[in-house]
């Protein structure tokens, strides 16, 4: 059997990039003792290291080169098959106490699950090289940015956190010689990547992550979900911002004038395709341009909600992926990306379902076995993934790196829903628009392991996110609200509405442009709308659908709202509610019956 992650032999004047910080030094060393690598290589993010790495990855067979011609500087990477997704049911968060993890987390006690984590890491290095790399999060000058450090036993790892954040000197330096400057500690082993010892665990007391026996992004990447969204959520409560689940994105109209939207879908709802829209040829003179594609940090200054992205690059859901549903995606992975259980051509190019053109006579799926047009089974994993610099986006905002953010007018809510959930609706206020954020629901996708297809509650996206009692995330939000004199509007959009005969009722992808101008013009106070007991709808005449080829009576199927639906759904509020066990502030209880009476007039 192949060796997992053996060692690799550093070159001279590679991987000595140490930091001056005792701290970090002291803490390496520590899981230097207990995990008994072969040797350390301290990363520093040059372009020499990658290319040496990349070398070694492909001896290691961690990483296949592709066609130099059709993809230049890009790789596929197989994962082990038992190892393909986010595992929520082996996440937890540590808190002293299982309240604080609240309903929606799994919770573990510190103290054993520390001792747990050390039993599994002695020795699970030896023989293997421990990366330690130095990134941070968010652009370099911003107030928001969080240095990390991420030892990690995994090549493919340090290649991806590359591509992904901002690596290597720049956290160093942001760091400095402090002791007791703020920075998160990641530890990272594949172990022998087996599902029985896969642990993906939190201590947000300790700004701490260690997660074992996985080597899928969502993982082990921990910049993303791990730091970014659940140590991230819980840092934001406690230093008053926001970490979401959430896209960012601008749109400049044809005069110039510019707004940033932030939404939030559940993984594999299409936030990168939205982020990366392309406007239909009505629309010409309309630009929308990408800050980022999952996750959004926010700060409060005047009374308005500014974001940043934090990460450096995209680690996208693949199958779809085509010039008809996001080009921007396309031209973003046409080079120097990381590619993760798609098949392989004969030639050496990537391949996966939904991809343009004909499919390849033959090729390698995602596993490397024989594939052909008629094999039974999907070549491309469902959910195989990119990860590529956001550098790559055509449509990148010129105001990516700006340290203080962009200025956010709406926040858009949604999900997969093929019914109740109109295309799109407009919350009353904040308060009704935390309700509806609370009470978001989506059927279940492949981006975690489980049943797909099933509807959730998954509040604001975070569901697995959350990295505390999510009653206090509830009422974090609502606080929030209080501060702000210039909030963003707050929305609800549905692309996945089906009709009668099981078909989507909307288009979607290039033609969410008609949607996002509706948001906007209610931006602006110029859009149109009716009052609905759920909130602000427009009417067809309100949404600009010319040059759109859908009939007349799918777009009123499409706004409109069935109240036995409805009815239903305000059941699952409670149940949803009543599941959380108490922790839901009043005011959303409150919300939830003033939704129900305006049903009842
Ligand atoms: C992701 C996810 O990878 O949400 O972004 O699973
Ligand atoms: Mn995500």
């Amino acid at each position: 059997m192949q060796k997992i992650a053996p060692a690799i032999s550093v070159l001279a004047g590679l991987g000595e990039n140490k930091p001056q910080n005792q701290a970090v030094l002291d803490w390496v060393h520590e899981v230097e003792l207990l995990a008994k690598p072969e040797n350390i290589f301290w990363c520093d993010g040059s372009e020499g290291e990658n290319e040496f790495l990349l070398d070694q990855a492909c001896r290691q067979n961690v990483l296949i080169k592709l066609n130099e011609k059709k993809v230049p500087r890009s790789y596929l990477h197989r994962s082990n098959p038992n190892d393909v997704a986010r595992v929520e049911q082996f996440t937890f968060i540590c808190t002293p106490t299982k309240e604080e993890a609240g309903p929606t987390n799994n919770w573990s006690e510190p103290g054993e699950t520390y001792s747990r984590l050390r039993d599994l890491l002695k020795g699970a290095m030896s023989g293997r090289t421990m990366f330690v790399i130095p990134y941070i999060m968010g652009p370099p000058d911003s107030p928001i940015t969080k240095v990390g450090f991420e030892i990690t036993d995994s090549i493919y790892v340090v290649l991806s956190m590359r591509i992904m954040t901002r690596m290597g000197t720049v956290a160093i330096n942001r760091l400095g010689r402090d002791p007791k400057a703020e920075w998160n500690r990641g530890v990272h082993s594949l172990l022998d990547v087996d599902p029985a010892r896969r642990f993906i665990c939190h201590f947000p007391q300790d700004n701490t992550i260690i997660s074992v026996g996985s080597g899928y992004g969502g993982n082990v990447l921990l910049s993303k979900k791990c730091l970014a969204l659940r140590i991230g959520s819980y840092l934001a409560r406690k230093q008053g911002w926001m970490a979401e689940h959430m896209l960012i994105l601008g749109v400049e109209s044809p005069a110039g004038r510019k707004h940033y939207v932030a939404a939030a879908f559940p993984s594999a709802c299409g936030k990168t395709n939205f982020a990366m829209l392309i406007p239909p040829r009505h629309f010409k003179g309309w630009k929308v341009t990408t800050v980022g594609d999952d996750i959004a940090w926010m700060q409060i200054r005047d009374g308005r909600i500014y974001a940043v992205n934090p990460e450096n690059g995209y680690f996208g859901v693949v199958p779809g992926t085509s010039y008809k549903s996001n080009p921007n995606a396309m031209k973003s992975i046409a080079h120097d990306s990381l590619y993760t259980n798609v098949a392989l051509t004969d030639d050496d190019d990537v391949w996966w379902e939904g991809k343009n053109g004909a499919p390849p006579e033959h090729a390698f799926d995602w596993r490397g076995r024989d594939w052909t047009p008629d094999s039974k089974e999907k070549a491309a994993h469902p959910n195989s993934r990119f990860t590529t610099p956001m550098r790559n986006n055509p449509a990148l905002d010129s105001d990516v790196e700006k340290g203080e953010g962009v200025p956010i007018s709406a926040i858009i809510f949604g999900g997969r829903r093929s019914d109740t959930m109109p295309l799109v609706f407009q919350a009353f206020d904040w308060e009704p628009g935390v309700y509806l954020g609370a009470t978001m629901a989506s059927e279940t996708t492949a981006a975690a392991t489980g049943a797909v297809g099933q509807v959730r509650r998954d509040p604001m996206a975070m569901l697995p996110f959350c990295g505390y009692n999510i009653g206090d995330y509830f009422r974090h939000w609502l606080n929030i609200g209080t501060r702000l004199t210039n909030p963003p509007l707050i929305f609800n959009v549905n692309w996945f509405r089906k009709g009668a005969h099981g078909q989507f009722l909307w288009p979607g992808f290039g033609d969410n442009m008609r949607v996002l101008k509706w948001v906007i013009d209610r931006c602006e106070d110029s859009g149109g709308a009716v009052k609905s007991p759920i909130g602000w709808l427009p009417t067809p005449n309100d949404v600009d659908l010319e040059e759109l080829a859908v009939e007349h009576k799918c777009i009123v199927e499409l706004l409109g709202i069935d109240h036995k639906e409805w009815q239903r759904e305000l059941t699952e509020h409670k149940k949803f509610f009543d599941s959380l066990g108490g922790v839901v502030p009043e005011e959303l209880l409150r919300q939830r019956e003033n939704l129900e009476a305006r049903f009842k007039h």
